[in-house]
């Protein structure tokens, strides 16, 4: 997993159903973002009108002129076929996760595992999280900790742009972290 060439970065959302992967991309996205989004049959996994059948995409321009493709996987597992087309060629990965499910650190294991085990730059942005209780975010970071993964783990509420941009500017300092690390190897 590289950036691509001529200072463009491909940066991919990922995380279960409902977690906010659209609503991320949407919130920061210089254009309107282009979504799959069709109505939901799977109102039992998450109530909600829609979700996503193939990919998000939207970008930004940062002040030094470098472009970020923002990409988006759908939630649902009958999409996965979806992950490594979209994995290609993305130079990290941000992990969206709801912190009120009840499965919140199954998810965690099973997005870091599909999507490289930490071995790639990846940002975790959790939200819905009941406001000034950190343990859920201390229990993700021991969860991954007894693994030997140690992720920068955000409270992130997708809705609020600033959230979403903490969470890829967070990614871009790794990412341009590991490639120093590679040129000096
Ligand atoms: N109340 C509340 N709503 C949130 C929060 N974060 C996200 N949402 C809402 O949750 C929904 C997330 O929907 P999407 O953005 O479609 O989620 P997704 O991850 O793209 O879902 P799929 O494409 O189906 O996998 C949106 O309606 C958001 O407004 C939060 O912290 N609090
Ligand atoms: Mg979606």
């Amino acid at each position: 997993m590289n950036a691509v060439a001529n200072n463009e970065f491909k940066i991919l959302f990922t995380g279960p159903m409902g977690a906010g992967k659209t609503t991320a991309i949407s919130a920061i996205s210089d254009h309107e973002a282009v979504s799959t989004d069709v109505i939901n049959t799977d109102l039992a996994q998450c109530n909600k009108e829609l979700t996503t059948a193939a990919l998000d995409y939207g970008q930004i321009v940062l002040p030094d002129n470098s472009c970020v493709r923002l990409y988006g996987t759908p939630g649902q597992e009958r999409f996965r076929f979806m992950w490594p087309i979209l994995l290609n060629n993305a130079a990290g990965v941000i992990v969206l996760l709801n912190g009120e499910h009840p499965e919140l650190l199954d998810h965690l294991e099973h997005y870091v595992d599909a999507f490289g085990s930490g071995k790639v730059p990846m940002v975790i942005g959790v939200g819905r999280l009941p406001a000034d209780d950190h343990s859920r975010l201390e229990s993700l970071a021991m969860r991954l900790e007894k693994r030997g993964i140690a992720l920068p783990i955000f409270d992130a509420d997708v809705r609020q742009q600033d959230d979403v941009l903490l969470l890829v500017d967070t990614l871009l300092c790794l990412i341009e972290a590991d490639d120093c690390r590679s040129m000096e190897a």
